[in-house]
């Protein structure tokens, strides 16, 4: 059964329907490389499953952003290779992007993100990605692949530069291939004070978010296919997100790595409220105009 991101017998079909949407939901199942807990191609449809248990007025933005409307695209699977996956994204994306949409990826392991940026970085100057993540994914290679999803974040860094925030986790082979001022390690947000402002300072004008939800503690975040202790809570990221909010242009995010739980279905409800909290803070101050 297909889901939509909206709760269509609330909202009604006037808001889901695409013509009538600024904002793009693409669903990507797909999960070949993860080297731990498998599950992640499931993580869409789980998203899918909980959010329309979401209240739809934001009450600290005090915004109904659904009123923009939100269109949920049918589920894109089934790929031959990592290789493909890529090129199947880049070009839904880049074909929305031409049409003006908001677009917001779901994952799906991280390499899932490569083919937005793709687009993004093929139609928008002066970009730069916000990644959130437990791990760096710098590894040129990793098992054999390129495509690895601990390569993820290397093939992003051919196309625009990568700010990252959450990391507490990499190996010494990926040392070479960080700037360490763009790293905000999960200890900094822990033990710093200037945290935001080093992100804030280092991002361009317009920005893309990667948003690994391992960069999530464990604690709040269990449903991931390699979670690491000490991550960044949920107040944290939400600072973060409407700072980056008010001084940049995000232009669309993906949310990846929900590895679902069928004990625990919290951290499927936690990622659809980021979804819906990162869309309230993009679009709160256009609404406030309207
Ligand atoms: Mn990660």
């Amino acid at each position: 059964m297909k889901h939509n991101f909206l709760d269509i017998t609330e909202v009604g079909e006037y808001y889901v329907l695409e013509e009538n949407s600024d904002i793009l939901i693409v669903p990507v199942s797909y999960d070949e490389t993860s080297t731990w807990i498998k599950g992640s191609d499931k993580g869409p449809a789980a998203i899918l499953e909980a959010a329309p248990q979401l209240e739809f007025y934001d009450l600290e933005t005090d915004t109904e952003v659904y009123k923009h409307g939100i269109h949920t695209l049918d589920t894109i699977s089934g790929f031959g290779s990592a290789e493909s996956m890529i090129e199947a994204v880049y070009k839904e994306v880049d074909g929305w992007l031409r049409k003006g949409k908001f677009v917001v990826t779901l994952g799906g392991e991280h390499t899932v993100c490569i083919g937005p940026v793709k687009a993004y970085a093929g139609l928008i100057d002066d970009l730069s990605v916000l990644q959130f993540d437990a791990h760096t994914d710098m590894r040129p290679e990793y098992n054999g692949s390129i495509y690895n999803h601990a390569c993820a974040m290397y093939q992003v860094s051919k196309y625009c530069p990568v700010i990252a925030v959450g990391i507490r986790s990499m190996g010494k082979c990926e040392l070479k291939h960080i700037n360490r001022q763009n790293v905000i390690l999960a200890s900094d947000v822990y033990y710093q004070k200037n945290w935001k402002e080093r992100i804030i300072k280092s991002l361009t004008k317009n920005v893309y978010i990667s948003f690994d939800l391992d960069a999530l503690d464990p604690s709040i975040m269990p449903s991931t296919g390699t979670p690491v202790p000490g991550g960044l809570q949920w107040f944290d990221v939400l600072e973060i997100l409407k700072e980056v909010s008010l001084h940049s242009n995000i232009v669309g995010f993906d949310v990846v790595e929900l590895c679902p739980s069928e004990a625990n279905k919290a951290p499927d409800f936690l990622a659809a409220t980021l979804i819906y909290k990162l869309l309230s803070y993009k679009f709160a101050n256009s609404l406030q105009r309207a």
